[in-house]
């Protein structure tokens, strides 16, 4: 599987390009979109998310409802865009319009169009100026906005009925921590069914005590100006033991989610299980002991290891955890330099979000989709699900008779 994004927060409209889905994916217009949709939810998000309507359209690569085996091509048009067609406009702008934004006058649309010169700590505005000798930061963060991510979660909504489809894979992912209010490690976690009950939570937690602590922590953040990071689960259950492999470094599928996860926005640390708590642990107690063996179904005591063993998924469910940073656009601004006089400044604000951890855990999902969906393949080649099924059940017939 191939896959890429292209396009800007505040642009026209971001695209999704994937190659390499087989063939006979059941998919429509309207789980991509409920997909979309779920990455909107979440207590502490800001304006923009309640009337921007990610409008999706699916230009290539599905007939009737199902995959074609070409390149899925996906449009998500910005509802604000003719707001922002001057400051973002492709072709070049006479710079007097700039000043008279849209015709209206309003001191707001005007502001919108000035240079950003004022870097925040903790975003890309400051290195990708000097990287890309930019006169200002808007051509960075329009880029390096987690916006993009709407893209990538409705690539992730094909990859997960791939793995459904051909696998019964299925994934759930919820919120473990918000600024200091964090699930107990002994909480019971979420399956797939719990989706619903997922999404009608506001910060997409399984305990009510705890989301409403968490819906506390992020009220009082953002009354005092502030933003929030925290911690996401993704649960990925019904993977067949031997995706990824321990032969090259590349391949192996702890390391390939790591980095998938790693390239989401504000995402600063990835564990697979249990990952850094393993560190503390003694081996008889860090490792999954090995129960039975059966019909191709390995039982376990238990799964620190999430789920992968040198680099190979083990059968146990692959359980990845991501650590998100506070939103770096910080209203109470920290210091900064203003880059068109060298002077003293507080950092860019424009609108912000309190926390983004709860759409985070819905980005981490289609990620984790993703590399699962590509490494399910790797696996079972096949240009149809149906000849992907059958790969993957002559495979576990074989494993089975071990
Ligand atoms: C974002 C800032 C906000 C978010 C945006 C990501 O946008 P704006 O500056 O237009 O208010 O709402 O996220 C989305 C629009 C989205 O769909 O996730 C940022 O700076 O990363």
């Amino acid at each position: 599987l191939r896959w890429m994004t292209a396009g800007e927060s505040h642009g026209e409209a971001l695209t999704a390009l994937m190659e390499g889905v087989p063939a006979g994916v059941e998919i429509t217009t309207e789980e991509i979109s409920a997909a979309l949709a779920r990455r909107r939810l979440g207590h502490g998000r800001g304006a923009r998310q309640v009337f921007e309507r990610d409008e999706l359209s699916l230009l290539g690569g599905v007939r009737h409802g199902r995959t074609i085996g070409s390149p899925i091509a996906m449009r998500i048009g910005n509802a604000e865009w003719p707001k922002w067609s001057t400051v973002m406009s492709a072709d070049p702008v006479d710079p007097a319009d700039l000043l008279i934004d849209a015709g209206t006058g309003d001191e707001r649309e005007i502001a919108r169009n000035r240079p950003l010169t004022r870097p925040r700590p903790g975003h890309a505005d400051l290195p990708g100026v000097l990287k890309y000798d930019l006169p200002d930061a808007r051509p960075v963060l329009e880029r390096a906005s987690a916006r993009e991510t709407a893209a990538r979660v409705a690539l992730g909504a094909v990859a997960e009925a791939l793995l459904e489809q051909v696998a019964g894979i299925r994934l759930v992912s919820h919120v473990l921590r918000i600024g200091s209010v964090t699930l107990p490690d002994d909480a019971p976690r979420p399956g797939p069914d719990d989706e619903r009950r997922l999404s009608a939570d506001p910060v997409r937690c399984t305990d009510p005590a705890v989301s409403a602590a968490m819906v506390t922590e992020i009220d009082t953040a953002r009354r005092a100006g502030d933003t929030l990071g925290g911690v996401v689960e993704v649960i990925a259950t019904e993977v067949p033991i031997g995706l990824g492999t321990h032969v090259d470094s590349s391949r192996r599928l702890d390391a390939r989610l790591a980095a998938a996860v790693m390239g989401i926005q504000s995402v600063k640390g990835v564990e697979i299980g249990d990952g850094f708590a393993q560190a503390a642990r003694r081996g008889s107690h860090a490792h999954d002991e090995i129960l039975s063996v059966d019909g191709g179904r390995v039982e376990r005591a238990s799964n620190r290891a999430g789920g992968i063993e040198g680099g190979i998924s083990n059968g146990s469910a692959v359980v990845v955890r991501a650590a998100l940073k506070p939103i770096s656009t910080v209203p109470r601004a920290l210091r900064t330099v203003d880059l068109a006089n060298g002077e003293e400044a507080k950092g860019l604000h424009q609108r912000s979000d309190t926390t983004a951890v709860v759409p985070g855990a819905v980005i981490v999902e289609a990620m984790v989709a993703l590399v699962l969906a590509d490494a399910l393949l790797e696996k079972t080649g096949g240009d149809s699900v149906e000849e992907c099924r059958r790969n993957l059940e002559a495979y576990l017939a074989r494993v089975a008779e071990r």
